[in-house]
């Protein structure tokens, strides 16, 4: 009381709500006026920041804590009164003809699509001190996740266009949640790079804030134990994606860039242009032609090869979400989409997450919990938390919540009597939970793509990917990397190339199938019909090779590949390449994940790439040509 004078009126409102919140304890220690004064304004300013940034402000955020907490105390399970049920979804073949027709339909909606990528999370698993979207995907190319991302894009955005034949091409939008801990670095990493072929105004940055830490059942805040200035704070989860997009307004941003790029629209002249993200906006958007959002995490090198099929199963199945699924093995650490059926009749297709589905199946008469069946996987379809959101829909669904997402509270208790906390804990949330709010009328469903082709995520360091039980992924940079030319070499072979099979062998101590280190550039091909009609004749790829496709019009025909072989081109230069190339080749080179003097990149995957002898060509001028050795 006596420190109030310090105050400005609105944190003096601040301070009532926090004593009428049972939170006297944040400042009860304060000493007399006239000591530490800046520190007591500053603590007030970053308790207006928590109040402002968690919808329905520090009130909500204790009450739903109490609550969350009182369950977790009496060890009420979420999913009391569900069974849960292996669901059906669309399920995809790669290569198939249900698989093109998808993806040239996904290839025409891509125009209409924004994309969001999660990356405030700091890989605390992988142990990488950088920012993983920084980190190549591959070293064959040195090509990093972030710029991946962007030419996938880009080229969807190319061959959408062509697709159309589009006068003005649409541009689109591209959405990075970035957090204090890799906001600066993300930016830092686009800049230096000219956002990698993207228009800067492309791109928006929305940075996620942590929430305050609670330190005991009654949802008291925490200091931070070394400043009794500062509340301590946590990160909140990939969640919060739905509530900075709504705040942010950024959708209605998207839609008013979107159509300031279209062609003169004089039917948008009339419409209303009101900054906050309100129904209305909904039916202006959908004008507009902006019809998806796609969500995506930020070390998955092959996520955009099943894009466009999915992308089109939300348009042809009308879904207004769509998860993307792989087969999953069970106890793997992605969560299971599972249709739950509740006692009183309700029933909803949502991600379980990989810690609750096995308690959840035993507790539901599955004895044997999270199990493979006969087929050696889970049936429960593999959550890789890509979502496909249909526009409308969605906003309108953030219009009634303001993009408040389900969250849950795991505190780590001391003793069985969970009274108090070894740590401080904090609420947290899932993008993917986004569905549990929506009516039973709403179109949920999932797309199940080959793992091979969709899913390798670079999350485990290199001691706990190689604790991995045998026959399940390691989801490590090393497996991450071995992905991306296992599946390029497949589709390659299921183009009609002959490539040779892998060998086996071992990195960091895990054991992958090492396939010809085949790359290409996104716009080289996209979809696999586009890949198909770039191959011709009798084409074959030792094992021991590395193909570098880098430009949109390289035509391989009767090309016998053994060795190393780079191709750059810009647009417009057509190259035809064939004939026998053999030289010594890039070897993989294995190296010791301890030996500190090689760049940590390299050393979480174990091996890196050594440049023996190779034929590199570039064609920089446009123009038809033809690469034939021998
Ligand atoms: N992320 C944020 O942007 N902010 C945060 O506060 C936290 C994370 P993890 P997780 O497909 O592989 C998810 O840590 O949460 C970003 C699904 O829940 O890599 O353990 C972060 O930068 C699970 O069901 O994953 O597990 C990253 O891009 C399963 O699908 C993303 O969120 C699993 O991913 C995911 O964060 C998977």
């Amino acid at each position: 009381v006596n420190n109030l004078h310090l105050l400005h009126p609105d944190q003096i409102e601040l301070a009532k709500m926090l004593v009428d919140l049972g939170q006297s304890h944040l400042f009860q220690h304060w000493p007399e006026p006239g000591v530490e004064d800046e520190q007591k304004k500053a603590f007030f300013a970053q308790v207006a920041k928590l109040n402002s940034n968690y919808p329905g402000g520090l009130a909500s955020y204790v009450k739903n804590a109490r609550e969350l907490l009182a369950d977790s105390k009496e060890g009420k399970n979420p999913y009391d009164g569900f069974t849960p049920s292996v669901p059906t979804g669309e399920v995809l073949s790669f290569g198939d003809n249900n698989f093109i027709k998808f993806e040239e339909a996904g290839v025409k909606e891509s125009q209409n699509a924004a994309f969001v990528l999660v990356a405030g999370g700091l890989g605390e698993r992988l142990g990488y001190n950088g920012i993983k979207v920084a980190l190549p995907a591959e070293t064959t190319t040195g090509t990093c996740f972030l710029q991946l991302y962007i030419e996938s894009i880009l080229a969807l955005q190319g061959a959408s266009s062509r697709l159309s034949h589009a006068t003005s091409p649409k541009v689109i939008p591209f959405v990075i949640m970035t957090s204090d801990d890799t906001h600066a670095r993300t930016l830092d990493l686009l800049e230096s790079n000219s956002y990698f072929g993207m228009k800067p105004t492309q791109v928006h940055l929305l940075k996620q804030e942590k929430v305050a830490c609670l330190e005991d059942n009654d949802a008291r805040l925490a200091l931070d134990p070394h400043d009794k200035y500062k509340i301590q704070t946590k990160p909140h989860g990939h969640g919060d994606v739905h509530s900075l997009l709504y705040s942010s307004g950024l959708l209605n941003v998207c839609y008013h860039y979107v159509i300031s790029l279209w062609h003169g629209n004089s039917i948008f002249d009339d419409v209303c242009v009101c900054s906050c993200p309100c129904l209305s906006l909904q039916i202006h958007l959908r004008d507009a032609g902006l019809r998806w959002v796609l969500f995506f995490q930020d070390t998955n090198g092959l996520l955009f090869k099943a894009i466009p099929a999915s992308l089109g199963v939300s348009a042809l199945k009308h879904y207004h979400v769509n998860s993307l699924a792989v087969q999953r093995k069970a106890k793997e650490a992605i969560g299971g989409i599972t249709r739950l059926t509740h006692s009183d009749g309700r029933s909803m297709v949502i991600n379980v997450e990989y810690n609750q589905l096995d308690p959840l199946l035993r507790a539901t008469g599955h004895p044997d919990g999270d199990a493979n069946c006969e087929t050696g996987y889970s049936p429960f379809p593999g959550n890789i938390n890509q979502l496909i959101l249909e526009l409308g829909p969605y906003i309108e669904e953030l219009t009634k919540t303001g993009g408040a997402i389900k969250e849950f509270v795991n505190p780590k208790y001391k003793d069985a009597s969970k009274t108090s906390f070894k740590s401080s804990t904090r609420l947290e949330c899932m993008m993917q939970d986004y569905p549990k709010t929506l009516p039973p009328s709403a179109r949920v469903g999932f797309t199940v793509i080959d793992t091979w082709l969709a899913y390798a995520p670079v999350k485990n360091n290199p001691e706990d990917a190689a604790k991995v039980p045998k026959g399940n992924p390691y989801h490590s940079a090393t497996s991450g990397e071995m992905a991306i030319y296992r599946a390029n070499s497949r589709i390659l072979q299921k183009a009609g190339v002959q490539v040779e099979d892998p060998v086996k062998q071992v990195f960091n101590g895990q054991e992958v199938e090492v396939w010809p280190r085949i790359t290409w550039k996104p716009r080289w091909g996209l979809t696999f019909a586009e890949i198909k009609s770039k191959v011709s004749g009798n084409c074959s790829i030792s094992q021991r090779s590395t193909l570098g496709l880098k430009g949109r019009s390289i035509l391989l025909q009767n090309l016998s590949l053994d060795g190393a072989l780079i191709i750059n081109t810009v647009d417009g230069a057509k190259v035809k390449v064939g004939g026998s190339i053999q030289n010594k080749g890039w070897m993989v080179e294995s190296i010791d994940y301890k030996d500190t003097s090689i760049p940590e990149e390299l050393r979480t995957r174990g091996f890196r790439m050594k440049k023996v002898e190779g034929l590199e060509e570039t064609y920089n001028q446009p123009g038809e040509f033809s690469l034939k050795p021998c």
